[in-house]
């Protein structure tokens, strides 16, 4: 095994990138096609996406994906790439985009070994009935998801049923969309619809493969308690609702059995090969006929098998925005966040927390201080002292509330917003900016804390009951018979929370009550990504917020969506051949494996302030509900 090579994929919206590993998870090389450079004339593209200004729409044209695989394979061939070498391999892709492929596809992807012309004269257009495939960042589907929160009931019902509300950029609005009002006739003509991700793996395989079950999630139209599509929701995306579209119910049963077939099957979570690398891939460049590939998945579902990420850990990026991913077995979806299968653990699932507001609210306030200290442009020395000497809440149970931009989590329009707690009196007053009643200084820690905060107050839920704490049912809090002491084993843990609800009252998040143990849950570890983790000043801010039990770790993510794929195809590939009882689960295999002092930096604990952040977790809860929305 010791030269065996792993490959992972990682398509996104701008390039792609291929990576190979080792069979001891070391790098061995990587391969990129940037979409613009080198299709930008051609396909008239730009960041990789074609764009309609007046109706939102966002697509890609699927030429610019199949000419870029031809060429990064290309690359590594004229590199001398040991393709034989390879014994699996997986990756990831953008999620919700989707691939309409013809009635011919089949045949011209298991042919394309016979044929004299490229990959791309093969396929194009004869495989595909749209040309283009719609891309995340689309927001021309407003129609259609109010359609789809209405007949599922509410934004609340569809989260529960497919792990999300509606989204622009989901694939069954995209579908609708598709089907109704962009051309009938096409979509009545397509033979199978592909995620990204199972794009990808056909193209590969030389066969259209099932779609990833995790991926599938980022439809609107799976559910993922059943395990299977949602008749109701199917028919909506087929056209064929009888609530919306009128049609009777045989038009409805054929809608959903058409889209149905259109989807196939999803390939259910695991380790099972969906197939080998075709006959094309083995004559042209030289894999071995055994090469087994891994289903594909979506890239955030990547990201959390590029580290060693096991339940109640999270992933927290600190970019532009504020993306947090954690690992779970509690199925508690919310129309404020995104639930998704573990790409690899039955049972589990991935939570996705996507903040608007991250950095430039962070650096509004660092500019301010750095313009009252006359500091540097971009320097953050005199926030970051700020920040180290402040005490939680600045020692008077304050909290800040910062939106730049109009904010997901909470739902609320932009917005500065500062608080403070009366415990004499136990009331939240507002304080205005300008009075003598507040700081800019007061900012500094405020911003953080109030970032954080609401991170902890969200995942809370996710992990509750971790960590030893009792197992019991959701109790309904509000009901007579319900007994905090009953639940909560520490002394500590119940004073905290004693005070909690009494200061409080029922601690409320996104319209929902948090259950008393969501407030007293901590993660075991959390990851710190993105650019403001080089921050160490924010991020031990961060740690003393979230608590984390076992350690907090700073990472360079920047290949981790084709890492993922590599330690997948990897890690599936030992489970088929030597049974998971001697690999183990992923997550166990992967922390045992992990070269953890190649890419990881260990931060310390700085736990030692988490209980008196539980009164600001009260106090955000509170002043968010006098946000707008
Ligand atoms: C996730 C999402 C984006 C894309 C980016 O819901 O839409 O993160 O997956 O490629």
């Amino acid at each position: 095994m010791s030269d065996s090579l792993f490959l992972g994929f990682d398509l996104s919206t701008q390039q792609l990138k291929i990576i190979s590993t080792y069979s001891n998870l070391k790098h061995h090389k990587t391969y990129k096609v940037d979409f613009d450079e080198a299709f930008s004339e051609k396909y008239h593209i730009k960041k990789g996406v074609q764009s309609e200004e007046s109706t939102g729409e966002i697509f890609t044209p699927v030429q610019v994906w199949i000419e870029a695989v031809q060429l990064c394979f290309d690359r590594m061939k004229a590199d001398k790439f040991p393709f034989e070498k390879v014994k699996a391999l997986s990756g990831s892709c953008q999620q919700h985009g989707s691939v309409y492929w013809s009635r011919d596809a089949p045949k011209l992807l298991s042919d394309l070994c016979h044929s004299k012309k490229s990959m791309l004269e093969t396929l194009f257009p004869g495989a595909f009935t749209f040309k283009i495939a719609p891309n995340w960042q689309d927001h021309s589907t407003a129609k259609e998801i109010s359609l789809f929160e209405s007949v599922a009931g509410g934004a609340n019902n569809l989260s529960q049923i497919t792990g999300s509300r509606a989204h622009y950029r989901f694939t069954g609005p995209q579908i609708r969309k598709m089907a109704v009002r962009k051309d009938p006739e096409l979509y009545r003509e397509t033979y199978r619809i592909s995620l990204v991700s199972s794009f990808l793996s056909s193209l590969l395989c030389g066969k259209i493969v099932a779609l990833d079950e995790a991926d599938a999630c980022g439809m609107n139209l799976y559910d993922l308690q059943k395990n299977d599509y949602d008749d109701k929701l199917l028919s909506l995306a087929a056209g064929t609702c009888p609530e919306v579209d009128g049609c009777d119910e045989k038009t409805a049963c054929d809608g959903i059995s058409e889209l149905r077939k259109k989807l196939g099957k999803v390939h259910p979570i695991g380790y099972k090969s969906i197939g080998v690398v075709s006959r094309y891939f083995v004559s042209k460049y030289g894999f071995s006929p055994d090469c087994k590939v891994y289903s594909f998945t979506g890239d955030n579902l990547a990201t959390i098998l590029a580290l060693p990420l096991a339940k109640n850990d999270l992933l927290v990026s600190m970019g532009t925005s504020t993306t947090v991913l954690l690992v779970t077995d509690k199925y508690k979806p919310s129309p404020n966040y995104h639930v998704f299968k573990h790409p690899t653990n039955k049972d589990q699932y991935m939570g996705m927390l996507c903040y608007c507001n991250g950095a430039l609210a962070r650096e509004r306030i660092r500019n301010a201080i750095n313009d009252k200290y006359g500091g540097k442009k971009g320097d953050w020395t005199k926030f970051d002292a700020i920040l180290d000497k402040s005490k939680p809440m600045n020692g008077k149970l304050e909290v800040g509330i910062y939106f730049p931009l109009g904010e997901i989590i909470p739902n609320a329009k932009p917005c500065e917003r500062r608080f403070r707690f009366d415990a004499n009196e136990n009331a939240l007053l507002e304080i205005c900016k300008d009075s003598l009643q507040w700081t800019i200084e007061e900012d500094v820690a405020a911003i953080i804390e109030s970032q954080a905060l609401s991170c902890r107050l969200r995942v809370g839920p996710m992990i509750a009951n971790s960590g030893g704490t009792d197992n019991e049912e959701s109790p309904d809090i509000h009901s007579s018979d319900y007994k905090l002491s009953k639940m909560i084993k520490g002394k500590c843990e119940k004073d905290v929370l004693k005070k909690l609800t009494d200061r409080y009252g029922d601690i409320k998040s996104d319209g929902s009550y948090q259950h008393p143990l969501a407030l007293v849950s901590k993660p075991n570890k959390v990851f710190y990504v993105g650019g403001s983790s080089q921050n160490l000043s924010i991020v031990r801010k961060y740690c003393s917020i979230l608590g984390a039990q076992e350690g907090n770790y700073r990472i360079d993510l920047s290949d981790a969506c084709a890492l993922g794929g590599c330690y997948k195809s990897l890690w599936s590939y030992l489970v088929e051949k030597h049974g998971i009882d001697n690999i183990h689960n992923y997550d166990h295999w992967l922390a045992k494996n992990y070269n953890w002092d190649d890419y990881v930096d260990r931060v310390g604990k700085y736990d030692d302030l988490w209980n008196e952040y539980v009164d600001g977790v009260g106090i955000l809860s509170v002043a968010e509900q006098r946000l707008k929305q």
